[in-house]
């Protein structure tokens, strides 16, 4: 079960690969803006996991640089997120407000979601 999972997971990150987005180029300026509200954010994920793909291809198109924090084989990170988070469930994108609240958002399509919102994509 678990060579299966994994030859599934290597098929998934090659696709990904072959089909990645271009991410879109913004002036400096607005990149600046962008980077600055990204930098409060953190996607907890999977490297194969297909959900995390999916968020992670939304910011590569968009060219949003979060922070991706592995979950599965960093055991601080995998705590904090069952800790923090509530459950050990990803992706989950941490979001820190301008007076340091956290939010956790769970869901793939949530994340979409709130990126589109958030960025107007
Ligand atoms: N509906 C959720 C599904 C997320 C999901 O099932 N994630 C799996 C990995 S692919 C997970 O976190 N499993 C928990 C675990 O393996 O401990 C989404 O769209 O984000």
């Amino acid at each position: 079960m678990k060579i299966i999972r994994w030859i599934i997971g290597r098929i998934i990150l090659a696709l990904d690969f072959l089909t990645r987005p271009k991410p879109i180029v913004r002036d400096i300026k607005d990149q600046e803006v962008v980077d600055a509200k990204t930098a409060k954010m953190s996607l907890y994920q999977f490297n194969a996991c297909p959900f995390c793909v999916k968020v992670r291809r939304q910011l590569r198109k968009h060219s949003l640089n979060v922070e991706l924090r592995d979950a599965k084989n960093h055991a601080l990170y995998k705590d904090e997120l069952i800790r923090e988070g509530g459950k050990h469930k990803v992706p989950c994108l941490r979001i820190e407000d301008a007076t340091s609240n956290v939010r956790w958002m769970y869901s793939s399509d949530d994340i979409c979601s709130f990126l589109k919102e958030e960025f107007s994509l």
